[in-house]
């Protein structure tokens, strides 16, 4: 049930019941990161303001320099989902490795594990350009009660049952699926409160909007040189137009918007791409397939991946389901020709 304008809490508690196995813990979940994304979003909105943009001096287990606001939203995130005791661990890409919540009561019942990019884009931070959270929330599968493993973190995909972004951009949305459909809410930040306002969100089959850092051409294989080429051609509804943010969370938004293929492929520079599975490509995909769009990594569907490792990188293509099929099908036919 959508009723546009709705609170997110609204909206909560009114389809709590749709999830399966629903306790409620998975609601107060999202209402934990719901707190999150406000806080973090009143610090990136003043950034400019306070000397909290510019590098922290230390680098994260990535080796990029680490911004100050990366580690504000880590820090706080992680806060409010220990605070709320509903997790049992958390994944960051700002933590090397995950983090055990052993739970204030004695016997830790808590199911639900995160993994998260606390600010995706960072790089964009102090040039003024929208950045995002991204989160994707699995049940984990070791023993409840125990402490959680590395292999709670290591599923693929398609076993999430819950994933999502904040987007900080001329408005600040919270996008999220749990599995039934994609629904936006944007902050009014005067009061505080989410309302609904992009009611189950839908990946246009067809899109003219291709994102890629064509920078990187000379590095592509040659399936991806072929498909920039094959939008760049002067035939039928193209060529396209080309759109690069370099925030991804933005660019995919857009582009779910007015349809469009996002791509960040291997290359001779980046031989699994530059996008780490667990906590940008998985989540991103749930929500593009949620929202009738594909998400594959070239040749496969990327929630069938079986991860190895917690930080491990995917190339990634997603988007209007079309799109990303004639992508594949260039991939397919140049799949030996590097
Ligand atoms: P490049 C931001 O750092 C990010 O992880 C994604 O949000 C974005 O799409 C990509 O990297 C941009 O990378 O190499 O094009 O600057």
């Amino acid at each position: 049930m959508v009723k546009k304008n709705q609170t997110l809490g609204e909206f909560i508690i009114e389809n709590q019941e749709a999830f399966p196995y629903s306790s409620g813990e998975l609601s107060r979940l999202i209402r934990s990161i719901r707190l999150g994304a406000k806080v973090v979003n009143h610090e990136v909105n003043k950034a400019g303001l306070v000397d909290i943009v510019g590098n922290y001096g230390e680098t994260n287990v990535q080796g990029e320099d680490q911004q100050k606001l990366d580690v504000y939203a880590n820090e706080k995130f992680i806060q409010t989902l220990i605070n709320r005791e509903i997790v049992c661990g958390i994944a960051s890409e700002e933590n090397d490795d995950f983090i055990i919540i052993p739970g204030k009561k004695k016997d830790n019942r808590n199911k639900y594990v995160v993994l998260m990019d606390p600010l995706d884009g960072s790089s964009n931070i102090d040039v003024n350009v929208s950045v995002g959270t991204i989160f994707s929330i699995y049940r984990r599968v070791s023993e409840i009660g125990t402490p959680v493993t590395k292999e709670d973190f290591l599923q693929p995909g398609n076993k999430q049952v819950a994933a999502g972004y904040i987007i900080y951009g001329t408005s600040t949305m919270l996008v999220y699926t749990t599995g039934s459909g994609v629904n936006g809410f944007t902050l009014n930040p005067a009061l505080g409160s989410w309302y609904l306002s992009h009611p189950d969100m839908r990946f246009p089959e067809d899109g003219r909007i291709y994102s890629i850092n064509e920078g990187n051409y000379v590095h592509f294989p040659q399936g991806v040189k072929k498909y920039i080429k094959y939008c760049q051609e002067e035939e039928g509804d193209r060529p396209y137009t080309s759109r690069y943010i370099g925030s991804m969370v933005s660019d995919i938004h857009r582009n779910m918007i007015k349809g469009g293929i996002f791509m960040y492929p291997k290359s001779s520079k980046a031989h699994k791409g530059k996008l780490r599975l667990l906590y940008e490509c998985n989540p991103m995909a749930f929500i593009v397939e949620q929202a009738g769009g594909k998400a594959s990594d070239g040749y496969k569907r990327i929630m069938d991946i079986e991860p190895e490792e917690l930080h491990e990188r995917a190339p990634f293509f997603c988007g209007s389901k079309n799109m990303v099929e004639k992508a594949e099908e260039f991939m397919e036919k140049y799949r030996d020709k590097e």
